[in-house]
């Protein structure tokens, strides 16, 4: 890695199809980070065991998710791409960060009660531990910048706090990341629910638009979306659905919210939502053709990985040595 560069580090758990929230959120921010940071962009496996998976899904959606990196703009010759499980000192380090998180500080984690909420019946210790593994990901690679969603803010904090905690109780250790947080902040609602955020595992598939749905499958379930009263195209706190409608329409047709309110303006939900359906979809399209046609290379993925994850292995490996003499282990003489 360049050492005068900063590093930004970020991954998606491969739980499902991507959605356009996962895109627009977080994948489609990493492309332009890749030419001014050591970018390092892995896919979460180890996260997604949290929640049940059926194994043979979970094999196909990782491979996926890494052709969709690509297809997204990642380029595997300027960031470490790679499988969270492959660098084996992701779940080291959260043994040791684990000794320092407090459960009163676990319990907080707004993620944790919404899955608890969601999964009653799968409460396990890893949903717990979720942000513990989320900050070994982060701390491991002395990450200076994380591009996240909005949603992802709180997890964040936690593994700041960790930082500083153990270079506090020890001595200067890991870098005290910051986040990076695209067009405000943007967090993509469900269409159903619009005070929801836009899900993977959400089981309604109305509500969730993905990246690999077909173009009439994505008009058809923009035309379901739930609208609010009066048929003003407008972004306000009372109308969340039509809200969220002008924030996917301005992100994906690349016009201010105002310019569009301003299109828009005495045109009908229908003629608006049509509007919304052409623009996702014209991003869409050349993703999931260029994904199909990665996913299709199984060998060059597998080239990408190995590459990816021997790259991200060297710094992680540096960290946790350090991280094992500060704390009284004896290293292991190679
Ligand atoms: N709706 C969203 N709007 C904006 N950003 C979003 N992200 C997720 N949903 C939205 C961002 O995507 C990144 C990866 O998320 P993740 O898959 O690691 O976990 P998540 O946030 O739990 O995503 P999902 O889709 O909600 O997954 P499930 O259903 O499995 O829990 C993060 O940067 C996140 O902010």
């Amino acid at each position: 890695m360049d050492n005068v560069r900063k590093t930004a580090f970020s991954g998606v758990q491969p739980t499902g199809r991507i959605t356009l929230g996962n895109y627009l959120g977080a994948i489609r921010n990493w492309r332009p980070l890749q030419d001014e940071y050591n970018c390092l962009y892995c896919v979460v496996d180890l996260h997604s065991l949290t929640v049940t998976q059926v194994p043979a899904e979970l094999r196909k959606n990782t491979m996926d998710l890494v052709a969709l990196y690509i297809a997204c703009g990642i380029d595997p010759d300027k960031s470490s791409l790679f499988i969270q499980s492959h660098v084996h000192e992701h779940a080291e380090l959260t043994w040791i960060l684990d000794t320092i998180a407090y459960v009163g500080e676990m319990n907080r984690m707004t993620q944790f009660k919404d899955k608890s909420r969601k999964h009653a019946d799968n409460i396990n210790m890893g949903l717990m531990n979720y942000p513990v593994l989320m900050a070994s990901d982060i701390l491991l690679y002395q990450t200076d910048l994380v591009p996240v969603g909005k949603d992802q803010l709180q997890h964040l904090e936690l593994a700041r706090n960790l930082a500083e905690r153990f270079n506090n109780r020890y001595s200067p250790t890991f870098v005290v990341p910051e986040a990076l947080c695209f067009q405000n902040g943007c967090s993509i609602k469900s269409l159903q629910e619009p005070t929801a955020k836009m899900s993977k595992s959400d089981p309604n598939e109305n509500a969730v638009i993905t990246l690999f749905d077909d173009p009439d499958t994505i008009r058809r379930k923009l035309r379901r979306a739930v609208t609010d009263c009066c048929s003003e195209v407008r972004f306000a706190e009372d109308k969340p659905a039509i809200s969220n409608l002008l924030t996917i329409y301005s992100l994906t047709a690349d016009e201010s919210i105002a310019d569009a309110e301003k299109r828009f303006d005495g045109c009908g939900y229908g003629v608006f939502k049509d509007a919304v359906a052409d623009a996702v979809i014209s991003v869409v399209e050349p993703i999931q053709r260029e994904q199909k046609r990665l996913a299709a290379d199984k060998s060059y993925l597998e080239n990408v990985l190995k590459q990816g994850a021997e790259q991200a292995e060297r710094t992680a490996r540096k960290t946790l040595d350090k991280v094992y003499r500060k704390i009284g282990l004896i290293g292991r003489v190679r």
